[in-house]
């Protein structure tokens, strides 16, 4: 008798816990109810005053919230499964037979998970892998791609070892009253295999990323490069081309900045008379092309991705990356089948609250088109700059006792 009353209150306290855990469901369903309607009066409210961008916003975070209903959903799910498996439980054993297994139910849930778990990363890489970027339009790109397949392919393998080796282990070795574990603390060869064999496969990894790097970044040869200023400052770029000379003019924030020469461009500089200002970084094909990389606030990073290129762009620390185009826009677009297709350069780095939209067109184009481009682009040095350039001159001329004061204090 004292079994079965032991089981009786043990299903008594079940039976509780099941009462208390309905409680919690009460309040996630409540809490549940109050999320859907808060979102869609949010929705409903900012529609018709804001219009599309708002409906837009008003989606997503009706999106948002549909999978965390939907995620929640499967928690209450699985808890009440969980609940009916013990009611379940403790009726056989008031029977007087034996509950269930849990140890089996654990081991088959792991070898569950390791099949839908594998599947589901074969099925991302398939479904997903297409959003990976397009092929590389420029020269080193090959090289940058060869290196992030390598490394993948290191790592995907490494990946289902390790999965089948731990789901596997954990469902072969589950608990059972049949056998005893073996008390087993230390290996050494193991311990040595598991060590040295990902540091050599790291350093491999490593190695090849260093020369690699050192290619595409060695510029010793700068000779024959087209160098372009690319300047980015909250929230935008700049763009300046040389002009027949082929040679940019020195800059200088705090000494030339001003409104029209918002680039801080020497006016003692004499290769800076021709240089062009230009609203597209167009980029003919396969020469060498050298962006000078600048910014005139906080960090912000030049990124092409179709060009596999990045680079940040430093206040006061001008960089460079040099790269060589290999694919023209026109060619890029036949090949993705997309006639509205644009290489574009972003800010990859989160500069403030407009980064988002710090975006510009590139272009790549042959060398005729980008002669012919180039010969329709505006100087920098226009009417307003030029101006400001005699005044500070004529100031210059008319008070020197001024300016002396003005570099003494310098
Ligand atoms: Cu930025």
């Amino acid at each position: 008798m004292q079994p079965d009353i032991e089981y009786q209150i043990d299903i008594k306290m079940g039976f509780k816990r099941l009462i208390n855990s309905k409680k919690i469901l009460a309040a996630f369903a409540a809490v549940m109810l109050m999320s859907t309607n808060a979102v869609m009066a949010a929705d409903a409210a900012a529609t018709p005053a804001a219009g599309a961008a708002a409906t837009d916003s008003g989606d997503m975070w009706l999106g948002v919230a549909y999978y965390v209903l939907l995620f929640l959903l499967g928690c209450v799910i699985i808890a009440v499964i969980g609940k009916i498996l013990k009611v379940y439980d403790l009726t056989l054993k008031m029977q007087g037979k034996k509950g269930i297994n849990w140890n089996n139910i654990i081991g088959i849930f792991c070898i569950i998970f390791l099949v839908a778990g594998l599947y589901g990363a074969y099925w991302s890489f398939t479904e997903q892998g297409t959003q990976i970027l397009p092929e590389p339009a420029s020269e080193h790109g090959v090289q940058i791609d060869q290196m992030f397949w390598v490394t993948t392919a290191i790592t995907t393998f490494v990946f289902v070892i390790t999965q089948i080796l731990l789901f596997g282990f954990l469902f072969k070795y589950r608990g059972s009253e049949k056998r005893k574990a073996y008390y087993y603390p230390h290996n050494n060869t193991i311990e040595k295999v598991w060590t040295i064999i990902p540091a050599i496969v790291l350093t491999i990894l490593v190695v090849f990323g260093f020369f690699t790097w050192r290619k595409v970044t060695n510029t010793t040869e700068v000779k024959g490069d087209i160098n372009i200023d690319v300047t980015a400052h909250q929230f935008a770029w700049e763009i300046r081309y040389p002009g027949k000379d082929g040679k940019l003019g020195q800059t200088d924030y705090q000494r030339f900045y001003s409104v029209a020469n918002n680039l801080a461009v020497s006016p003692k500089d004499r290769n800076s008379y021709d240089d062009l200002r230009a609203d597209t970084l167009v980029l003919p094909l396969g020469k060498s092309i050298r962006i000078n990389i600048h910014a005139q606030d906080v960090i912000h990073s030049f990124y092409m991705p179709h060009f596999r290129v990045q680079m940040n762009a430093v206040p006061g620390l001008p960089t460079f990356f040099k790269f060589v185009p290999t694919i023209t826009t026109e060619q890029m677009r036949q090949r993705l089948n997309d006639p509205n297709f644009e290489y574009l350069l972003y800010c990859n780095k989160i500069c403030g609250g407009g980064h988002y939209n710090m975006q510009k067109v590139v272009r790549v184009v042959s060398e005729v088109e980008y002669q012919e481009w180039l010969s329709h682009q505006k100087p920098y040095v226009n009417d307003q700059v030029k101006q400001e350039w005699k005044l500070a001159e004529a100031s210059d001329k008319k008070t020197p006792t001024e300016s002396n004061r003005v570099a003494l204090n310098n």
